[in-house]
């Protein structure tokens, strides 16, 4: 039997999950400056570790020189989405990148069909198109999408496996499916009440993007204006910032807007 150089061949894996993981967080960049709402939380990329890879294929009775054909997740990625519903927009995007930089071969939907462990998350299989030193080269990935809730649930899952070797104790398993019921339950409620978490989330971007430009702005001015004139300003902020509106800060920011533009160090 050959020996496996592992970091030879674990290589384009890795090239493939951090690419991947690149492509996806400019994806949510790209939501975020247009003021759209983000499907995509968090974004975790991960090649999987050579005895993760071992243990996987004797499960599956898969012979060595059959590993990097048949094991489809030894580069993963995990998408992290708010709601549920932002799954299905996740998986959207995803399979219509199709036959630009990947091909999806498989999905299994875990949320509609929840394995009886409890586990809840959506899988794409897919075949990612890159380019090499020695060319292109396509390698297969596993895509997984869930709530932060599934992920919770099953990141607390994964380590109890981990300790029980795979053999969970009836009662342990009986109660880790009341978790994950529970876990989707919290899923539901909070899709009822997605449009105030939405606002929530805008308003807060909103007033950090505020303060960036008025902190950014006040430290322009300092290098021209009165030192006396930028300290009673940068008063005046804190002042609002601490006990005002959030449309006190707006028009504060606006103002100070102005006048840095009149000194031309407006930072925009
Ligand atoms: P790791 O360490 O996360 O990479 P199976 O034959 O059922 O074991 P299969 O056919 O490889 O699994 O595909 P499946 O069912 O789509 O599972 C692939 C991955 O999904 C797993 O990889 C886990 O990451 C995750 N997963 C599936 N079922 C469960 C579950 O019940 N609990 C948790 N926590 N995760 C699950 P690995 O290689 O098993 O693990």
């Amino acid at each position: 039997m050959e020996l496996i150089n592992w970091e030879e061949r674990l290589l384009p894996y890795r090239q493939a999950v951090d690419e991947l993981v690149v492509k996806i967080t400019n994806m949510k960049r790209e939501y975020e400056a247009l003021k759209l709402v983000a499907p995509i939380e968090e974004i975790h990329g991960r090649v999987k570790t050579i005895s993760s890879i071992l243990d996987k294929a004797g499960r599956r009775n898969i012979p060595t020189e059959m590993i990097f054909k048949k094991l489809e997740d030894i580069a993963g990625i995990r998408i992290i989405c708010r709601f549920v519903e932002d799954i299905e927009r996740v998986v959207n995007i995803i399979r219509q990148r199709s036959d630009l930089d990947l091909e999806v071969l498989e999905e299994e939907d875990y949320i509609t069909n929840t394995k009886e462990s409890g586990y809840r998350s959506y899988h794409m299989t897919v075949k990612y198109k890159m380019i090499t030193i020695d060319g292109p080269k396509d390698v297969l990935c596993e895509i997984q999408i869930r709530t932060m809730a599934m992920n919770f649930w099953a990141s607390i899952e994964h380590s109890l496996r981990y300790k029980y070797s795979g053999n969970l104790p009836d009662e342990l398993k009986s109660r880790l499916r009341n978790c994950a019921d529970a876990a989707f339950q919290l899923d539901k409620e909070m899709a009822t009440i997605r449009d105030d978490i939405i606002e929530a989330k805008m308003i807060s971007e909103t007033k950090n993007n505020l303060v960036d430009g008025i902190v950014k702005n006040l430290h322009n001015l300092y290098y021209v204006a009165k030192v006396e004139k930028v300290s009673s300003l940068n008063k005046k902020f804190i002042e609002i910032y601490q006990g005002g509106s959030l449309e006190e800060l707006r028009d504060f920011s606006s103002k100070l807007q102005t006048m840095a533009k009149l000194y031309k160090v407006e930072y925009v």
